[in-house]
């Protein structure tokens, strides 16, 4: 079993990274933008409700995803192991997640960290957002804002998972097969 968090800034390259790891190692990806982008898609009360914060670069509440993931965890029991992609994003969401992973005797083993400076991030993602019809990647000051949401929201996580051991920070800056190798070696130590 292998549980494994990426952590990073809005664009740092966690999607990008998840799905390679999935090919390899045939884990459960669980990334709560696209799981939030699934209900937005099938015009869900949650949808249109989170919809209105995504679209402002604004964290959803808590309890919403916390949800989401209880249930994925719950139709996974027995997965070889699970990528949390986007999430935890919020100190109470790291509590939360320990807790729903201790009911089912699972728990993280490593938070990796993809760390790209504020220049990189927004370049990234305006180019994505010229194909990926994402309304929160096709604007500068919405792109600063996910990125101001993220220092003051989620950076705090890495000191929950620093205090457990099991925090990693690589640099995400780079070709994307040299961040991959650093990954795996990591998962590999
Ligand atoms: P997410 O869907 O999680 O979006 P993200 O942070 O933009 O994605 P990621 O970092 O995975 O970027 P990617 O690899 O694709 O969140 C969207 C919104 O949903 C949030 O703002 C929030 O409102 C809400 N939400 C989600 N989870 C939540 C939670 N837990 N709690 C509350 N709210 C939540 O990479 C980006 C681009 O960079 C791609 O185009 C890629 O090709 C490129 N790239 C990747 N690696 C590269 C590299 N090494 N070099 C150059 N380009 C690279």
């Amino acid at each position: 079993m292998l549980n494994l968090i990426l952590f990073g800034p809005p664009g740092a390259g966690k999607g990008t990274q998840s799905s390679k790891l999935i090919d390899k190692y045939g884990l459960i990806h669980l990334s709560t933008g696209d799981l939030l982008r699934a209900e937005i898609n099938a015009g869900t009360s949650l949808g249109l409700e989170a919809k209105k914060l995504m679209d402002q670069g604004i964290l959803v509440p808590d309890s919403v995803v916390i949800g989401m993931i209880e249930n994925k965890l719950n139709e996974n029991k027995t997965a070889a192991g699970f990528i949390f992609d986007g999430f935890p994003r919020t100190v109470a969401q790291a509590e939360a997640l320990d807790q729903l992973l201790a009911g089912h005797h699972l728990s993280i083993h490593h938070m990796i960290a993809l760390e790209v400076n504020e220049e990189e991030l927004t370049e990234r993602l305006l180019e994505r957002g010229k194909s990926s019809g994402r309304p929160d990647d096709q604007n500068e000051d919405l792109i600063r804002k996910r990125v101001q949401e993220y220092t003051e929201k989620t950076a705090p996580v890495a000191k929950h998972y620093e205090s457990q051991g099991k925090f990693q920070g690589i640099n995400g800056i780079g070709e994307i097969e040299i961040i991959f190798s650093q990954i795996e070696a990591i998962i590999q130590r």
